[in-house]
């Protein structure tokens, strides 16, 4: 099974799967260290930079395939990709997504159950005045599409915005681990979002259950916002987006909720591990810290990051784990 872990220094570069850095800049994924590295321009200062990465205990084979960067060690599969920014991204998205999907399937990792995506200017236009978020929904729908995806199927994701270096992705795929897609009642599923929200609909699961085949489970949960049934809630007010955003992450995580999938028992916000917090406003930064810091284990990771996000009135996305 991979595990991640959330580094600020050096780290050996040893039975790792594959990591994302938060850094100031962005960079090409490469493979310069032996495993796939996705580079997110993320963070304004070096200072706060951070990397995420995914641990393994078994020997990885790693490759290339037309610049998506991968390694795979028998039970999970990490692709990272990075698409150019451009004034219409639906195609580059959808080719890029395409390889990645085509990965899946001939290195046979085909449940996907996790994905990030970094989307630089997300909230800004493309050349027919679609949102670029909406265009990136566009080609990521296409792709799943086409590769004959059942919407009930697709794995948990972030999608938010990126300083800089257009689009970066990437995906967390296993090969025998029973899957389980979560959806949250408080939420209608993002994939049947109205059209309002854009032309196709954001192809994502609130969270995916993930049972190794030799024991042990986890839980991946989404990017998570004020969103309930497909309204954003508390435009402008910081503090109660926070609050809806921990009671759409408490629900989902709820033995209520988790019982409509079939799977017990229910779990907590101070289960949640490797958290990360997305805000869109510097200056809320202060009051997002101190309302996490009382609503999370203080056992867990948890970074903050300052960047947009999909909708342009959202304040606050928050994501986690549980091990
Ligand atoms: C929402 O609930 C907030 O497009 O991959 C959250 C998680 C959101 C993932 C994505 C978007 C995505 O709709 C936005």
């Amino acid at each position: 099974m991979t595990w991640s872990s959330f580094q600020t220094g050096p780290f050996s570069s040893s039975a790792v799967l594959g990591a994302v850095v938060y850094g100031p800049r962005c960079r090409n994924p490469h493979l310069d260290r032996g495993f796939p590295e996705l580079t997110v321009h993320a963070v304004a200062d070096s200072a706060d930079a951070f990397t995420e990465v995914w641990h393994t205990d078994r020997p990885i084979e790693r490759g290339a395939l037309d610049g998506v960067v991968h390694a795979h060690d028998g039970e999970s599969l990490f692709c990272a990709a990075r698409i150019d920014s451009s004034d219409d991204c639906t195609e580059a998205v959808r080719a890029a997504y395409l390889t990645a999907l085509g990965l899946t399937r001939t290195l046979d990792y085909q449940r996907i159950f996790r994905m990030w995506n970094f989307v630089e200017n997300i909230n800004g236009t493309n050349s027919e005045g679609l949102e670029v978020y909406r265009d990136f929904c566009r080609g990521r729908a296409r792709a799943f599409h086409e590769f004959g995806f059942a919407e009930e199927q697709l794995p948990a994701a972030t999608g938010v915005g990126a300083l800089g270096g257009g689009i970066g992705f990437c995906l967390l795929a296993g090969r025998s681990a029973h899957r389980v897609t979560i959806e949250n009642s408080r939420q209608l599923p993002a994939y049947r979002y109205p059209e309002r929200y854009g032309p196709s609909s954001p192809s994502f699961a609130r969270a995916t259950h993930v049972a190794a085949a030799g024991g042990g489970a986890f839980i991946y949960v989404s990017g998570t916002a004020s969103v309930v049934g497909h309204e954003t809630l508390h435009r402008g007010q910081i503090t109660e987006q926070c609050g809806e955003t921990l009671a759409n992450l408490e629900h989902l995580l709820s033995a209520d909720n988790l019982a409509r999938h079939g799977l017990r028992p229910g779990r907590r916000l101070e289960d949640l591990r490797n958290i990360k917090v997305y805000v869109r406003h510097q200056q809320d930064l202060l009051t997002v810290r101190e309302i996490c810091a009382k609503a999370f284990s203080p056992a867990a990771d948890i970074a903050f990051l300052n960047v947009d996000l999909c909708r342009s009135d959202l304040l606050v996305e928050i994501e986690g784990i549980v091990f």
